[in-house]
């Protein structure tokens, strides 16, 4: 349609941790918005912009897929999928680390320990490289969620988990070994072409969000 040509589509996280910053993000650059809870698509009402609200998962793929250009979303989240999008702008917010974790006076003390254990994971993929890269063979189990209670359950020895505060973790008798990957929400732009009306729009829309930023610093 005539209306997809310019009008700039934008995927955030419909419901979870990203949602409301995001949001607030977007209304502090002035973009204004009808209640958003509601559904699934909103029209912004004074910016030519779009937003799709969808799960984090999904976001990488459609940006990638040029279904919306541009997205914001965890890091954690696009390098997992390995997706074939540009970072513009890495935000500050949702940061979060992918670490390594064991039994809290366990065997496992080093990531060399992680040799022949197996981790139960939702990072396959990142857990995967990051022991290949130190020449370490693990089994990686994927799971897609409550990862931490799978070394009390027996199905794995270890975990490579998302921690913040660590309080999850030490909750669950598990000790963070190593970090392997640093995360904060990121604004992902398409690698598809885009229209020139297009590109202006992103422009602008960069120059809000560094103006933003600067002045909550
Ligand atoms: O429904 P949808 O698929 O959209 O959401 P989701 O449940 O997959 O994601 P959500 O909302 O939980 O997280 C969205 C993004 O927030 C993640 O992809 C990260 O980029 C970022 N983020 C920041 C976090 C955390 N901090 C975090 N602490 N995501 C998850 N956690 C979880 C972690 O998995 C663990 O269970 O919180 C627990 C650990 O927290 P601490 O504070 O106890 O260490
Ligand atoms: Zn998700």
């Amino acid at each position: 349609t005539a209306d997809s040509e310019t009008s700039l589509r934008i995927a955030l996280q419909k419901d979870g941790r990203l949602t409301d910053k995001t949001i607030n993000l977007l209304e502090g650059i002035g973009l204004q918005f009808d209640n958003y809870k509601r559904s699934l698509m909103l029209k912004c009402r004074n910016f030519d912009v779009e937003l799709l609200l969808i799960r984090d998962d999904d976001i990488p793929e459609y940006v990638q897929d040029g279904v919306c250009d541009l997205g914001f979303v965890g890091a954690n989240v696009t390098a997992e999928m390995g997706a074939d999008v540009t970072t513009l702008r890495g935000l500050e917010y949702g940061m979060c680390r992918l670490s390594l974790a064991a039994k809290k006076d366990g065997i496992i003390k080093t990531v060399s320990d992680f040799e022949g254990k197996t981790i139960a994971t939702s990072y396959p993929n990142l857990t995967r490289k990051y022991l290949e890269g130190k020449g370490i063979s693990s089994k990686v189990v994927t799971i897609s969620g409550a990862v931490e209670i799978a070394p009390r359950l027996e199905v794995a020895d270890a975990v490579c988990d998302l921690v913040s505060t660590g309080n999850t973790l030490r909750a669950n008798g598990l000790e963070e070994i190593e970090t392997i990957f640093e995360s904060e929400t990121e604004l992902i732009r398409t690698n598809k072409d885009l229209s020139p009306g297009k590109k202006k729009l992103i422009e602008k829309f960069l120059v809000r969000i560094d103006g933003h930023q600067q002045a909550g610093r």
